[in-house]
């Protein structure tokens, strides 16, 4: 009997995988669907456009297409400071690392994000984003930091070449960066972004990130 048991669970496991499969088949065919990009507006002086891997600074707010209403307002998190992300590597809905590729520092743009590029079929939150929803976003991009993984930026913040970042380095780092925007952000500003790098980043918790740390493609040797 166990034998036939076993048998039972593997057809299961079996159909349970191609389940799976046929599903991510269905998803392929649906992504015809294509986000829809208006820019509101581009500011005259655009010399630098956001790139895959760029950090990029955000707000946007989400809207349900279906009837207008309001389901994200980055302005109401994080006493207002605008999102920190790295561009088209998943940390946001595949939609919106589409939506926000070639933009300049200044862009607003308004997005029409299909569902099959959002949260699909299952829906998000609760039935907040319910299934099947087509997402709007109006978003206003305020900095552009160039590739902040690439083998380059690293060896620019590691200004005693020991191979590691500490928070010294990447606190003046920051701060240069801040500087070229000509936007300048108060130093409790400048903390939490710091706060909230090393905590994503330092696995080991020693207090530097390695370059191994730094390096979240890793096909960039360092
Ligand atoms: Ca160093
Ligand atoms: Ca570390």
């Amino acid at each position: 009997i166990s034998g036939i048991m076993k048998f039972v669970f593997r057809l299961i496991v079996f159909f349970y995988v191609w389940g799976i499969l046929g599903a991510q088949g269905q998803k392929e065919e649906e992504s015809t669907e294509e986000v829809k990009i208006e820019v509101v507006h581009r500011p005259e002086n655009c010399s630098k456009t956001s790139k895959k891997g760029d950090l990029l600074n955000a707000h946007y707010d989400g809207y349900l297409a279906k009837d207008g209403s309001k389901f994200y307002c980055s302005r109401t998190q994080n006493e207002g400071h605008p999102k920190w992300f790295v561009l088209g590597v998943g940390q946001v809905i595949k939609g919106l690392d589409i939506a926000m590729m070639d933009m300049c520092p200044g862009e607003k743009r308004k997005v029409i994000i299909p569902p099959s590029f959002a949260y699909g079929k299952e829906g998000y939150a609760e039935g907040k984003i319910p299934p099947d929803a087509t997402l709007i976003f109006e978003i206003e991009l305020y900095a552009v930091t160039k590739g902040p993984r690439s083998i380059e930026t690293f060896k620019q913040i590691d200004m005693d070449n020991d191979r590691q970042l500490s928070k010294t380095e990447i606190n003046n780092y920051l701060k240069r960066e801040f500087e070229k925007d000509e936007k300048p952000r108060d130093q409790s500003y400048q903390n939490a972004v710091l706060e909230d790098i090393f905590k994503k980043n330092d696995h080991d918790g020693d207090g530097f990130i390695s370059s191994k740390e730094y390096n979240v493609y890793q096909h960039d040797e360092l």
